[in-house]
């Protein structure tokens, strides 16, 4: 350990820009970035989980700090990344709010302002995407200059700089190899389903494949800090793992219920208190704003994430950072928008979470949340459906959503549409399931919630509250969007 870096600790709680430029490049520690793509909480091993193996992000966990309750802007690629690179909420992003888009040039992202201060950046794989980076006036990805690994990047930094990666897997996005999990010795009895799914050997082999993914993108992972550790830089060097919105299945991705928008956060590296469970409610779009004062760069001030390192540091965490993080908000905006949706609008939903409760509110409870279901029934054919990906769990839900009321309820949880507003219990109902808004014993939490997110989403010029949303629906959309049988990848 480097004596300087030993002091970080106290760094991670006082610094202030004005000291930062003193600071020899040498001093701040590399940043490495590991996001998967469609991993939700609680599915690693420190969290609980029985049967996925996450040896890379339990050792980060437990040699630094575990969130509990770490939430990302939105439940869908795109905005969800912008949000991360912005540190800004995605609806104020314009395009960006929406998947398969761009990201103006106008909205300043981490990558670019701690190379200007003298970073060495780079991404592999997955950035800022999908969509367009050329249409928003980019010349590279937002996450940096692209690269094939992370040792053809090391090999091209110059001596002494500190570097700031970002390690894009596109696991456990869908496709899976179907068996791929029983396949390597999961016991798929074993398996916590989420309380929304049926109980069927398909369900449980959809999410075991999906668990096979994981392991993947967190061998690599693995592989990356050993590699670090071999180069001694692995103690010099901040470790964040998480992913960019909850699982590919029915009413987790694209939805504002924990599994859509909740994931895995682990941080961890010189000056971040070891064994630290935070609880507190955090967004991903906190990290930029972390990563900048690490690097010693004042955030911007359009940046509305905080940062997180009140939270890491030896001697916290700070009790007042705690308590000014009792909720978190989140939201949807378009998706994957219906082939016969003339407006190309999606179903745009925010959201408040606190400790107790989750209030959601759905500005279109005309349009259908998971997509139009226009299939035909009697072959399952036709554009539909195009919010939830493709894949064992959805089919199954689909097939055999008559076959009796508990199949029909679950189906409807999942692909039915849902009234404006919808709230729940979270200390009776933590799977999210019943929703009580229009219940008379619940009015007042109900209105103190709406109230709480309204406020917070005007104060952050939400153009769903304070006018303007119409651009959002008239953007472009860049990609495609899955069809049945054809099971095009979904974006
Ligand atoms: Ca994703």
């Amino acid at each position: 350990m480097i004596p300087k870096l030993v002091r970080l600790s106290t760094m991670l709680v006082a610094f202030a820009a004005a000291v930062a430029p003193t600071l020899a490049a040498e001093d701040r520690p590399n940043i490495l970035f590991a996001i998967a793509d469609d991993w939700g909480w609680p599915h690693a091993g420190v969290y609980g989980d029985p049967v996925v193996q996450t040896p890379t992000f339990d050792r980060v966990a437990r040699e630094g700090v575990r969130f509990e309750h770490a939430y990302v802007s939105s439940p869908s690629c795109t905005p969800s990344r912008s949000a991360i690179l912005t540190g800004q909420w995605h609806w104020r992003l314009e395009e960006s709010a929406n998947l398969w888009s761009t990201l103006r040039k106008d909205y300043p992202v981490y990558p670019d302002l701690l190379e200007e201060a003298g970073y060495v950046v780079g991404f592999e794989r997955k950035g800022w995407g999908p969509g367009r980076v050329e249409v928003g006036g980019r010349t590279r990805n937002a996450a940096g200059p692209r690269f094939e690994s992370f040792e053809e990047f090391l090999a091209q930094r110059p001596d002494g700089r500190p570097f700031c990666y970002w390690f894009g897997s596109y696991d456990p996005h869908r496709d899976y190899e179907a068996g791929s999990g029983a396949r390597s010795g999961m016991k798929l009895d074993e398996i916590r389903l989420f309380p929304h799914f049926p109980d069927s050997p398909e369900v449980r082999g959809d999410v075991a494949d999906y668990y096979w993914e994981v392991q993947r993108f967190d061998g690599e992972v693995g592989a990356i800090l050993a590699l670090l550790e071999k180069r001694g830089e692995l103690d010099r060097t901040i470790v964040v793992m998480t992913g960019d919105n909850g699982i590919p299945f029915p009413r987790c991705k694209a939805n504002l219920y924990d599994c859509g928008v909740r994931v895995p956060l682990a941080v961890g590296g010189p000056g971040v208190a070891g064994g630290r469970v935070v609880e507190a409610f955090v967004s991903l779009a906190d990290l930029a704003p972390t990563f900048l004062e690490l690097g010693g760069v004042e955030p911007p001030a359009v940046m509305t994430g905080r940062s997180l390192l009140p939270l890491l540091g030896a001697e916290g965490p700070d009790p007042k950072e705690v308590a000014a993080r009792e909720h978190v908000l989140a939201g949807k905006e378009r998706h994957v928008p219906a082939q016969e949706r003339p407006d190309t609008g999606g179903t745009p939903m925010r959201s408040i979470r606190t400790h107790e409760f989750l209030y959601i509110r759905n500005f279109r409870p005309d349009r259908w949340p998971a997509g139009t279901p226009h299939y035909q029934r009697a072959t399952l054919e036709g554009a539909w459906l195009g919010d939830c990906d493709n894949g064992p769990t959805k089919f199954y839900m689909v097939e055999h959503q008559d076959d009796d009321a508990e199949h029909r309820r679950l189906y409807d949880l999942s692909f039915a549409k849902r009234p404006a507003e919808e709230l729940y219990d979270l200390r009776k109902d933590p799977g999210q399931l019943r929703n009580v808004a229009a219940v008379p014993e619940y009015a007042e939490t109900r209105k103190a919630l709406e109230a709480r997110l309204m406020e917070e989403l005007r104060a952050t010029g939400d153009p769903r509250v304070v006018g303007g949303a119409d651009h959002l629906e008239a953007y472009p959309y860049y990609g495609h969007g899955p069809r049945w049988p054809g099971l095009e990848k979904a974006p």
